[in-house]
């Protein structure tokens, strides 16, 4: 039986400081798996595998590796989209943008346990989602910041000021937010002191010469101002 929203415990907070997206093509000199150990080491607080070109039946083998790599890492696994095999990689949650699987629906299928995050790139849909039922979705992420050659298809870039405007809506109706698309040290500068949670990057740790280093750069920024109230 899934556990319905209103009866869902309040689940552990997401801390969100520095989010990685995985790319299986960026991370591939060093390894998906080395990629990430470097980025946890180096200071990420959540890892989201992003795999949009893989089979499920790869997608599961991918998200198993790296389950094993997180599993006593204390940082949460947040599988991309495919809200259906967060249960088969034994993942903590699930990430769902506005024309993948509808938070309500996702939300029943992932129980009462499981983190749900939803992107948001508009301020109405940044109110849609704080009118679902309380327990709906966990965190939005917002964005893109910048243009991006890592997501082909994303919206029109909002530009830090717009992102830290659409986080102080979500603060308001109480939903943490992670800033996504082109974010680099310099851009992240810009974000610090906002009501963000955090960053989440794809090819600043990804496709960087250094993994650890570069994340540890980023946390270090972002550490380095008051969290939000
Ligand atoms: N969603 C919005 S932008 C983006 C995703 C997955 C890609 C961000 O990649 P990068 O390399 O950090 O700009
Ligand atoms: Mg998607």
């Amino acid at each position: 039986m899934t556990l319905g929203v209103q009866s869902r415990p309040a689940p552990r907070p997401l801390d969100l400081r520095l989010y990685l997206v995985t790319d299986t093509v960026m991370t591939a000199p060093h390894g998906l798996i080395s990629t990430i150990r470097a980025a946890v080491a180096g200071g990420a607080t959540v890892v989201q595998l992003r795999d949009p070109d893989a089979s499920d039946d790869e997608f599961v083998a991918l998200g198993r590796m790296v389950q094993v790599c997180l599993r006593d890492s204390g940082v949460p696994l947040i599988i991309n989209d495919r809200v259906h095999l967060v249960g088969e990689i034994g993942a903590d949650g699930a990430h769902v943008g506005q024309d993948d699987l509808d938070p309500l629906a996702a939300r029943e299928q992932l129980g009462g346990s499981a983190y749900l995050g939803l992107s948001c790139t508009t301020a109405e849909e940044v109110r849609a989602a704080a009118a679902l039922p309380p327990g709906t979705v966990d965190y939005l992420g917002l964005g893109p910041v910048r243009a991006t050659a890592t997501k082909p298809d994303h919206a029109a870039p909002l530009g830090p000021d717009k992102v830290c405007s659409l986080a102080d809506l979500a603060a308001a109706a109480a939903l943490p937010s992670v800033a996504i698309g082109g974010i680099d040290i310099a851009v992240a500068g810009r974000l610090r002191g906002s009501a963000l949670g955090g960053i989440a990057v794809v090819s600043a740790v990804c496709a960087a010469p250094d993994p650890e280093t570069a994340s540890r750069e980023l946390r270090s920024l972002w550490d380095a101002h008051p969290v939000p109230s």
